[in-house]
């Protein structure tokens, strides 16, 4: 059976999400965030300490774009993923790598130095930065989603789900109303789509059998 590790509103919503919009089966493990701190044991499983790990036999992955690639590969053929020979693989390749390098990082830095340092080595001017780059960023999204519904190959992809995380991210720091309007009427449908739905209800109830917070990880409540 495979297995996703998985903290409550982490990048690791991105493979799961790809799981329920694929319908593959999994085995969903949840841990208490930063998983490093909370779960030793986690250490054997992924040294980094880092969710997404998902196990699948022989396979062992910690990067959430790339397991969702996997996933639509290894489980497909499926529309989720764009092929070498559709015109579109270079730009289905491109915003699922932009999803987290580019949209992704930028609010880690607004996370950890807005929310998860001590009082002391909070840096508000680097979170205010970054906060600004991230937007910056979002920007370029704009006028592609007012000609079309889908980041890519006129269907939802992995790609969507890429960027979909981190627009689900930013929209749990606050920043959804800053959103350009083509951008947030595509946040708002990708929302609407079974599959995110499925994927919402089943990290609830993992995280309820499981005995694991339901609150997204402290480092997205402003008390932390
Ligand atoms: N590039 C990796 C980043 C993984 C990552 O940093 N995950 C965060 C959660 S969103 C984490 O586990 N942080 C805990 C820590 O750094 O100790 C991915 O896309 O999966």
């Amino acid at each position: 059976m495979r297995v996703l590790y998985h903290c409550v509103a982490a990048r690791s919503f991105r493979p799961l999400w790809a799981l329920e919009e694929l319908r593959v089966d999994y085995r969903l493990k949840m841990l208490a965030f930063p998983p490093r701190v909370t779960d030793r044991d986690f250490l054997s499983i992924n040294p980094l300490g880092t969710v997404p790990a998902f196990i699948d036999g022989d396979v062992r992955m910690t990067e959430s774009a790339a397991i969702c690639h996997y996933l639509g590969t290894a489980y497909g053929p499926s529309p989720l993923v764009v092929d070498p020979d559709e015109p579109d693989f270079g730009a289905f390749l491109n915003w699922l790598h932009f999803g987290e390098a580019t949209l992704t990082f930028p609010q880690t830095i607004v996370l950890r130095y807005e929310r998860f340092e001590t009082a002391e080595r909070r840096l508000p001017q680097a979170a205010a930065d970054y906060r600004r780059w991230f937007l910056g960023r979002l920007k370029t999204l704009g006028p592609i989603l007012e000609r079309q519904s889908t980041m890519c190959a006129g269907r939802f992809t992995m790609a969507d789900i890429s960027i979909g995380y981190a627009l689900l991210l930013a929209d749990y720091l606050g920043l959804e109303p800053e959103f350009p309007e083509p951008v947030r009427l595509y946040w708002a449908r990708l929302k609407e789509r079974d599959g995110f739905r499925r994927a919402c209800v089943a990290e609830l109830a993992a995280a309820r059998e499981q005995g694991v917070s339901t609150v997204p990880s402290p480092l997205l409540s402003t008390s932390a």
